[in-house]
């Protein structure tokens, strides 16, 4: 078993991991960086060890100095957290280098993963369904055309070392095939220095539902159901729930077995998600794994009762996983609201500053996961996402009105925050019915802005 794990990240994940440590009976080490002395990950660890400057460059993200911290501090096993360096092949490598157990899958896997062109390939290869596309990338505008024209308009092109939405171009018409290409490939070069790209058949206002599963080392691999993630603004997530309303028990089953084999055919361990979207008729299409544990994880935990982070810590130490699928049961319904230090009146501008007044909900169903204090001060380096609400009720109609009233109770004084943007959409009449899809927030808000852009 992991007797001592460095935690290399921050806020409110690295507060999260930490708690479930101490659940567990592990040791923690946090690493900070100068601009997180007063950060509650580095009071809450029983360990703390400074890595450098705010910037995340110089600290979260300096592989060499978190892997001095785990070895001074001698920790047998890291957890990279979301973000930082949650996917990133070499660090996965260097820590088993350092005999410091990583904790998620292999290096070999987290790098054919990220790259989304091959793990199309690898899907494809093992009968999942995959949008309909290119079988080889292309780094010619060309090559790329052959596979639009085949396909039929609209297509999407798309960089292969990208997600997150960088370095993708909807192409509506051939006539615009060569500088849409063009240009998904200029953004992709800059973004990620590489200029593989791929086509995909454009798929108009999907559904985003994604399948959280769990492998162990010993060859079992479960799902644990979907969350349904298409309310997002410029490919950041502001809302998420568990089940998706658009999917019957039979669909579930269909793609949860889908992901499982999904699972399976990456030569998966730890927890990962695989997405897929789901158009208007109930056809689903693999597009991406994610290899790390995601923020929306709280959603899926709320609704089967499982500890995520623990079962992770579990499938490092070598155990085998605590659950089998016939024991996983999805229980009501839960909605996670992402609070940001941001100003949806100025374009969603990040907006650090001190909290000066600070009141969390409470009650039955209602869970915060965050890492800021009254009086704590928001520093301007890191993700804008301060606070994770999270509701959980019998049904959908009530964790929507959990949710409304627990946004209603939440104050956050002295930054600018989105909770009066989230408590809007939570009110609007296509959310409270379930009409949801990845256009969502682009429709209901012009130019996806707050109250000053409203249609
Ligand atoms: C798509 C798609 C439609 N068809 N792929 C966006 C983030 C990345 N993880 C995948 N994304 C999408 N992939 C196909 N084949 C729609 C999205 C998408 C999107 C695309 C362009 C502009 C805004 C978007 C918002 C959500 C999802």
């Amino acid at each position: 078993m992991i007797q001592k794990l460095l935690i290399a990240n921050r806020g409110e994940i690295a507060v999260r991991i930490i708690r479930a440590c101490r659940e567990m009976g592990i040791k923690t080490v946090a690493v900070y960086s100068k601009a997180d002395e007063e950060s509650l990950h580095t009071l809450l660890a029983d360990e703390a060890i400074c890595i450098g400057p705010g910037p995340s460059k110089d600290s979260y993200l300096n592989m060499e100095q978190i892997l001095s911290a785990a070895v001074v501090m001698q920790a047998d096993a890291v957890h990279p957290g979301f973000g930082f360096l949650s996917e990133n092949s070499r660090f996965a490598r260097m820590c088993g280098q350092c005999h410091i157990k990583f904790v998620g899958p292999d290096p070999e896997v987290i790098s054919r993963m990220g790259n989304k062109a091959e793990a199309r390939k690898t899907m494809t290869e093992a009968g999942i369904p995959v949008v309909p596309g290119s079988r080889e990338p292309a780094t010619e505008w060309q090559a790329g055309k052959e596979e639009a024209d085949r396909i039929g308009y609209p297509v999407i092109v798309k960089a292969a070392l990208g997600g997150g939405g960088k370095g993708m171009r909807i192409v509506r018409v051939p006539e615009d095939f060569e500088s849409q290409f063009h240009m998904a490939q200029r953004e992709t070069e800059s973004a990620f220095g590489d200029s593989s790209m791929y086509v995909e058949k454009y798929i108009e206002n999907p559904r985003h539902v994604e399948f959280q599963i769990l492998a162990d080392e010993h060859g079992n691999v479960v799902h644990l159901g979907e969350r349904d993630c298409s309310i997002q603004r410029r490919h950041q997530k502001l809302i998420e729930e568990a089940p998706c309303c658009a999917i019957s028990e039979e669909l579930r089953q269909r793609m949860g077995e889908t992901a499982v084999r999904a699972a399976k055919a990456a030569g998966y361990e730890n927890a990962g998600t695989i997405e897929f979207l789901l158009d208007r008729e109930g056809n689903f299409y693999f597009i991406e794994m994610n290899t790390r544990i995601q923020v929306e994880h709280g959603i899926t935990e709320a609704v089967t009762g499982i500890d995520l982070i623990k079962e992770q810590l579990r499938i490092a130490s070598g155990l085998p996983l605590s659950v089998r699928q016939e024991d996983i049961r999805i229980h009501g319904h839960a909605i996670e609201c992402r609070i940001n230090a941001e100003d949806p009146e100025r374009n969603f501008m990040p907006c650090p500053g001190v909290i000066t007044n600070l009141h969390f909900p409470g009650g039955n169903g209602v869970r915060i996961d965050s890492a800021v204090y009254n009086g704590y001060q928001v520093p301007p380096y890191y993700d804008s996402m301060i606070l994770k609400l999270i509701v959980c009720a019998s049904d959908r109609e009530a964790a929507v009105r959990k949710m409304r009233s627990a946004l209603g109770e939440l104050v956050i004084e002295g930054i600018h925050t989105n909770l009066d943007f989230q408590y809007e959409i939570l009110c609007s009449r296509d959310y409270e019915e379930g009409n949801i899809d990845t256009s969502f927030i682009e429709s209901h808000f012009a130019a996806g802005a707050g109250q000053a852009g409203r249609l």
